[in-house]
C-alpha cells in the first residue's frame, strides 16, 4: 500500500468532513497490517485537522463546518484508539505508570488531549481521561482517588490556561506537589508557561508527551529509591 497516498487521503477526509471515507481508510490500513495506526492518526488525519484550523483562522471555514470536521476527527481518534486498545501488541502494557488527563474548566477542546491519551496508552501507561471542562478541584480529587503518578492538563484558550496554574496552586497549598507529577499542554502553552506556574513538564505534541512522561516518571522513581 502506498503509505504517502493513504496519509494524503486521510488528510483530505478531515478537510472534507467525510466520516465514512475516514473510517474506511482506518480499516483499510488495519487490514494492510504494515501501517502504524498511530502514525496514520498523527500525520495523516492529524495533518487534516491542522489544516481545518488554518482554514478556520483564515475565515475560509465557518464555525459549524469547523465543528463538523472536528467531530469527524474525534470519531476517527476514538476508532483508532479502540483498535489500538484491542490490539494485543498495543496492549502489551508495561505499566509504566498511571496518568490522569483532563481539559480544564471552561474549555471544551479535547481532540489534542485525546491524541495524547492514545500515545500514552500505546506507550504502556494506564490513562484515566476525565474529559473536558473539569474543575481543578475535581482533577485533584480524582488524582487522589485513583492514586495516579501524573496529572496532565490541557488548555486551548488563553483564558483557561489559568486553570492549570490554579491546579498547581491547590497541590502546593495541600502539600501534594511531590505526590503528583504535573504536565501541561495545549496550543497556547509553552515551556516557559510550564516553568512559570511550577508544572513539572510540558510538551508541544503527543509524541513528545510520551518522552517527557517517561523522563519524569524515571526521575520520580529514582528519587523515591534514594
Ligand atoms: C477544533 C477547534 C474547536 C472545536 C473543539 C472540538 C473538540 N472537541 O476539541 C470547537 C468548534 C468546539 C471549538 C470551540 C471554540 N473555540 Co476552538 N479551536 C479549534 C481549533 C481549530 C483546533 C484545535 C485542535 O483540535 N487542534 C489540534 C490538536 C491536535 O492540537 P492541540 O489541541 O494543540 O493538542 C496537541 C498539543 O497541544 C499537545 N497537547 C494538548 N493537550 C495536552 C495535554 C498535555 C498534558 C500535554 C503534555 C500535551 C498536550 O498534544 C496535542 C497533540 O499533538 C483551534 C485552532 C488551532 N489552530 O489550534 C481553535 C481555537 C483553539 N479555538 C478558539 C476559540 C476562540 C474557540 C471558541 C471560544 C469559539 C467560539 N467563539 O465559540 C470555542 C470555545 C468553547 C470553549 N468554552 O472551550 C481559539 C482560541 C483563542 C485563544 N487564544 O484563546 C482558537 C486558537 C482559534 C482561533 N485562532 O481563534 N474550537
Amino acid at each position: 500500500m502506498d503509505k504517502e497516498r493513504l496519509y494524503e487521503k486521510a488528510r483530505e477526509t478531515i478537510i472534507d468532513a467525510d466520516e465514512t471515507k475516514a473510517i474506511n481508510i482506518i480499516f483499510e490500513a488495519q487490514k494492510d497490517g504494515e501501517i502504524d495506526l498511530l502514525d496514520l492518526l498523527l500525520y495523516g488525519f492529524g495533518d487534516g485537522n491542522e489544516e481545518i484550523g488554518h482554514l478556520f483562522d483564515l475565515g475560509s471555514l465557518s464555525l459549524p463546518e469547523l465543528i463538523y470536521a472536528a467531530e469527524v476527527m474525534r470519531n476517527v481518534t476514538d476508532t483508532i484508539l479502540n483498535l489500538l486498545h484491542d490490539d494485543k501488541e498495543a496492549r502489551k502494557i508495561l505499566h509504566k505508570g498511571k496518568i490522569l488527563l483532563a481539559t480544564v474548566e471552561g474549555d471544551v477542546h479535547d481532540i489534542g488531549k485525546g491524541i495524547v491519551a492514545s500515545t500514552l496508552k500505546s506507550a504502556g501507561y494506564e490513562v484515566i481521561d476525565l474529559g473536558c471542562e473539569v474543575p481543578a478541584e475535581v482533577i485533584v480529587e480524582k488524582a487522589i482517588e485513583n492514586d495516579v503518578d501524573i496529572i496532565g492538563t490541557s488548555a486551548l484558550l488563553t483564558s483557561t490556561m489559568l486553570e492549570q496554574k490554579k491546579l498547581i496552586k491547590i497541590l502546593q497549598e495541600n502539600d501534594m506537589s511531590d505526590k503528583f507529577i504535573t504536565m501541561v499542554g495545549g496550543a497556547p502553552c509553552t515551556k516557559r508557561w510550564a516553568k512559570r506556574i511550577g508544572a513539572d513538564g510540558y510538551s508541544e505534541d503527543a509524541v513528545e508527551a510520551v518522552r517527557v512522561a517517561n523522563e519524569l516518571i524515571k526521575l520520580k522513581k529514582n528519587k523515591s529509591e534514594e
